[in-house]
């Protein structure tokens, strides 16, 4: 039965390139799917251990899931350190990956830099506390920015390599079913999860270097798009937003090589639900002071009510609270079912 997992970091505010490589897409998932949708805040300590207020990061990323629209009632709602399990299943996983998996991540070798010996453990192993993640519940399918495309095929890795070193176990237990891996059919435990990335925006880029993704880490605000940016800031932003001189082409295949012009008419496909040809169509042959002010109306439009309603939900933070402690009530019934299996298929007595 297909199961949707996602997770967001509560590391600093959302932008953009987070509403539409995830969020957006939860809402969308979740009228014909069973989510479960995760603050990830045991990731946020890899890369930097102490933050100044990580509780109330915690409530806000809740609180945008909720203001985008995603139903807690429905779907489970919850932060990951709340499930012991996730760090349970992570150890199993560390000792399922191997060394040279972690250390080919693109994304540990840029938040590590130059000086790697000094990276935390915890940031190299990221990409098995993200597997645990996702396998706790069996999730089938994972939608992410493009950005995490590795890290979902590592997590394919290790469910592949778990299967296949317990597989007279999962077979005597009888707690796996048939699969085919590669030539090879097996007992599987873990399923093989399909990340879902597609959309016109799977990677937003900066607005002031169409070749950078837009990060919380860029020390350039005016690089991103807040979700708390007001009104004005949007606008300043998108009119700010580097461009070429030419004008808007009027096929996909004259975007090629303008990095610039290919985000925002993406940014701007995404955020109104139309195809970067249907944008095209609209404004194909026009300059960007006609495109960029257009552009801003929108993004407005989208984030302004999303925005107001994180604001409402903030101000009683025991409503968010609630919701995540009723969610973490719901991801835990499961985690422990997962783990007792687990367990068992190991032997641990
Ligand atoms: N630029 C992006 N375009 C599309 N999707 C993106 N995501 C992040 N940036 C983009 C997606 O947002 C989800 C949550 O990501 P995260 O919690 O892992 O946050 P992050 O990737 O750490 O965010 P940043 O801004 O990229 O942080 P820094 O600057 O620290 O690296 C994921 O689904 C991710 O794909």
């Amino acid at each position: 039965k297909p199961l949707v997992f996602s997770g967001v970091q509560p590391t600093g505010n959302l932008h953009l390139g987070n509403y539409l490589g995830a969020i957006r897409k939860f809402v969308a998932l979740q009228e014909k799917h069973e989510c479960i949708f995760c603050v990830v805040d045991m990731h946020s300590i890899t890369a930097q251990l102490v933050h100044e207020d990580l509780k109330a990061q915690t409530r806000s990323i809740a609180a945008a899931f909720i203001a985008a629209g995603i139903d807690p009632v429905k779907h489970i709602v919850f932060n990951q350190s709340a499930v012991p399990a996730h760090a349970e299943l992570a150890w199993i996983f560390n000792c399922v990956a191997r060394i040279g998996w972690m250390n080919r991540m693109t994304q540990f070798k840029d938040k590590a830099g130059k000086d790697r010996e000094n990276a935390s453990l915890g940031l190299l192993a990221y990409p098995s506390l993200m597997a645990a993640d996702i396998l706790l519940y069996r999730a089938t399918h994972v939608p992410v920015g493009d950005d995490q495309k590795q890290h979902l095929e590592l997590t394919r890795d290790i469910a592949q390599k778990f299967n296949i070193d317990f597989s007279a176990r999962i077979k005597a237990s009888g707690l796996g079913v048939d699969m085919m891996v590669g030539e090879e059919k097996v007992s599987g435990y873990f399923p093989m999860t399909e990340p879902l990335i597609e959309g016109p925006a799977p990677r937003v880029m900066s607005l002031r270097d169409g070749t950078k993704k837009m990060s919380k880490s860029d020390p350039s605000d005016l690089s991103r798009i807040n979700m708390t940016d007001d009104a004005e800031t949007i606008g300043r932003k998108i009119r700010k937003a580097k461009t070429d001189p030419a004008p808007l082409p009027e096929s996909l295949d004259e975007l090629e090589g303008r990095p610039e012009a290919q985000n925002l008419v993406g940014i701007y496909a995404a955020l109104s639900d139309k195809t970067r040809q249907q944008v095209l169509d609209e404004y194909g042959g026009q300059q960007f002071s006609v495109f960029k002010p257009a552009h801003a109306d929108l993004a407005v439009q989208v984030l302004e009510p999303i925005t107001a309603e994180m604001q409402r939900l903030m101000a009683d933070p025991s409503h968010i609270d609630a919701i995540l402690r009723e969610g973490s009530g719901r991801a835990n019934a499961i985690a422990e079912k997962t783990m007792a299996d687990v367990r068992e298929i190991i032997g641990f007595l």
